[in-house]
């Protein structure tokens, strides 16, 4: 195979998860501004997923957020994604909005507590033997706001005892991916703030504890491409929560912010063997002020642009600039395939596809947006959140 067709049979293979939370309603703590035509229940969401997938064709799997995408029948739910030629993905937990958890969940100083979030995170368990998902992907918003507050280490007992009892319950092809966040909503002390501490956790518990990077969980300046060598290197990098940020948590568009960053970080996945190795590339995005499905398309379309280039950083010249140190080669060696532009070769890798080489454009003349504004009137709009 040449290199240009190895290229473009990794980019045909990618699969970038869809957040079922990214097709409703979001917004600040300010305001949510409530779109026309948003999905009003789980199955509308997979309805606007498949198009995602129509269009872009590498966006086969749907994150489910429980309980913001209870079911009574997930066995039903995950047959009508089927039918749209989706499958249902990662199972996130939600230990955030309950009254109960002011104070924590599985962290929490009163035994009754942690057992109520545990009871949750078992129940997602069940759900994922119904979907058929393999991955659960725990997200603490546990922590302090003041010091003194709780004990710092019993809080880790506490977290290490609630993430073995879940790990145990896990089947032979589960995972289980633990979320990291450098703070909120608790702004003193983070239960699970940065990589190490989730290392280290889903080192004790076994192989099939991995870490996850959401891109815009790390403090300003962090370089984030590292974390990912070495989580690579280590075989706990279990999956991305993409998104970008240009101050803290603000789950604007994938490669919006810092296209540049992301192809360091995919860069790095291809160097260490991620495109193969079971990672999960997810997004975890909100779109509060732009049209939803053609926002979710262009991230797609944007990780798919720095998987391309990544893929294209001619490996071997950069090891001979780099082993006779010259420094200024091996940058413009990355530098060279970084200002590639990949969206000719996305083109054909999609019209070989059999799709419209211009997904945003096959979307808007679909006349999908319309249809959902038309259809989709009354009921409650489901969201974040909701
Ligand atoms: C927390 O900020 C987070 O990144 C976790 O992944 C949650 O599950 C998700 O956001 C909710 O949008
Ligand atoms: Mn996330
Ligand atoms: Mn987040």
């Amino acid at each position: 195979m040449t290199e240009l067709a190895a290229v473009k049979a990794a980019l045909k293979t990618q699969a970038v998860e869809t957040p079922s939370w990214a097709y409703g309603n979001s917004g600040t703590r300010f305001k949510v501004f409530a779109q026309q035509g948003v999905p009003r229940d789980p199955y509308e969401k997979l309805a606007d997923a498949a198009q995602v997938h129509e269009f872009t064709g590498v966006a086969p799997t749907v994150a489910l957020h429980i309980p913001w995408d209870k079911v009574e029948d997930y066995g039903a739910l995950a047959k009508y994604a089927e039918e749209r030629g989706l499958k249902l993905g990662t199972i996130n937990s939600n230990t955030f909005q309950d009254d109960a958890f002011k104070l924590g969940s599985i962290c929490h100083a009163d035994p009754a507590v942690r057992r109520k979030a545990l009871d949750h995170l078992l129940e997602c368990v069940d759900i994922m033997d119904a979907t058929g998902s393999r991955d659960l992907k725990l997200w603490f918003a546990d922590g302090t706001n003041y010091p003194g507050q709780d004990d710092i280490r019993e809080r880790q007992d506490r977290l290490a005892e609630g993430l073995a009892e879940v790990y145990d319950r896990l089947g032979d092809d589960q995972r289980m991916l633990l979320e990291y966040k450098l703070f909120e909503p608790a702004f003193y002390t983070t239960d699970v703030p940065d990589w190490g501490t989730a290392y280290a956790h889903c080192l004790k518990l076994g192989e099939k504890a991995q870490v996850v990077v959401d891109t815009g969980h790390h403090a300003p300046g962090t370089n984030i491409e590292f974390i990912v060598a070495t989580l690579l290197r280590e075989r706990k990098l279990g999956g991305f929560d993409f998104n970008s940020r240009f101050y803290a948590d603000d789950d604007l568009m994938v490669g919006a912010a810092d296209p540049f960053q992301l192809f360091r970080i995919l860069y790095e996945v291809s160097r260490g063997g991620g495109f193969t190795a079971g990672v999960a590339f997810m997004l975890d995005q909100c779109h509060n002020i732009e049209a939803k499905i053609p926002a979710i398309i262009r991230s797609v379309m944007n990780v798919q642009e720095a998987t391309a280039k990544a893929l294209l950083v001619d490996r071997e010249a950069l090891a001979v600039a780099q082993r006779e140190g010259d420094v200024l080669g091996a940058n413009a060696v990355l530098m060279d395939a970084y200002n590639t532009d990949v969206r000719p070769l996305l083109g054909e890798v999609r019209e070989e596809l059999g799709l419209d080489p211009d997904p945003m454009g096959a979307y808007r003349r679909s006349g999908w947006a319309e249809k959902i504004v038309e259809e989709r009137v009354g009921g409650t709009q489901a969201g974040w959140g909701a």
